[in-house]
């Protein structure tokens, strides 16, 4: 489930509507998507997230709503990814059905050990690589990064930022059980294939591991 997550970003999707590159995304494979918006209102996000859900069902793929704990209980999305900002932990847990998926971004490795007695599904790894889409960030993992927070950690990992078809055979080695992506797979000029491709290089590494 873990494996390929698309992160949404309808600016980057080159005049496509989200709509078609989530389906065409989904065609290739991908194993997971985040719905991420950050510049909509809240009845927008809803009939977003619905319709992707729908796109999203005859291929059981999850979704994911970022930040918005509100947006997802309202859509019974499948999970919430929060950041070190959002609505904290041990409070989110509360408050979602136990089945709902919780992921967490970490940036630091203080975080990261912090978030060693949590009960979430996955840590993202943010970033790993220097990337023109999230600028707010400060230092990135990087390779070397990412091995120290697969030594010191239980939580499946999910590599983000700058990943791309020639990096991501290194990442998923360095001990990432998955990455998520947002330009290389909104602008692509051919989501589908560029999913796949990303999804058969992971593949391939990780039944080498
Ligand atoms: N969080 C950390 S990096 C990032 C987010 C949402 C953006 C990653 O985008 P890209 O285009 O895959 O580098
Ligand atoms: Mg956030």
């Amino acid at each position: 489930m873990f494996e390929l997550c698309l992160v949404t970003d309808e600016k980057l999707c080159l005049g496509k509507s989200l709509f078609l590159v989530v389906q065409q995304a989904a065609e290739g494979g991908v194993t997971m998507v985040q719905l991420r918006e950050k510049e909509i209102n809240t009845n927008e996000f809803i009939e977003k997230a619905l319709r992707i859900k729908e796109i999203l069902k005859p291929y059981k793929i999850p979704l994911i709503i970022n930040d918005r704990v509100d947006v997802a209980l309202a859509v019974k999305a499948d999970g919430v990814h929060v950041g070190q900002n959002d609505m904290p932990f041990e409070l989110l847990r509360k408050i979602i059905p136990e089945n709902m998926i919780i992921g967490l971004s970490v940036e630091t490795i203080e975080q990261a050990k912090k978030a060693e007695s949590f009960n979430v599904d996955y840590l993202g790894v943010s970033p790993v690589f220097t990337t023109f889409t999230k600028t707010d960030l400060s230092s990135c993992w990087g390779i070397a990064g990412l091995k120290t927070l697969r030594s010191l950690t239980k939580h499946k990992l999910i590599a983000i930022g700058g990943i791309n078809k020639s990096n991501v055979k290194e990442v998923i080695q360095a001990g990432a059980d998955g990455v998520a992506v947002v330009s290389f797979i909104c602008s692509a000029k051919e989501p589908k294939e560029a999913s796949s491709e990303l999804l058969s290089i992971i593949t391939h590494v990780t039944q080498k591991k």
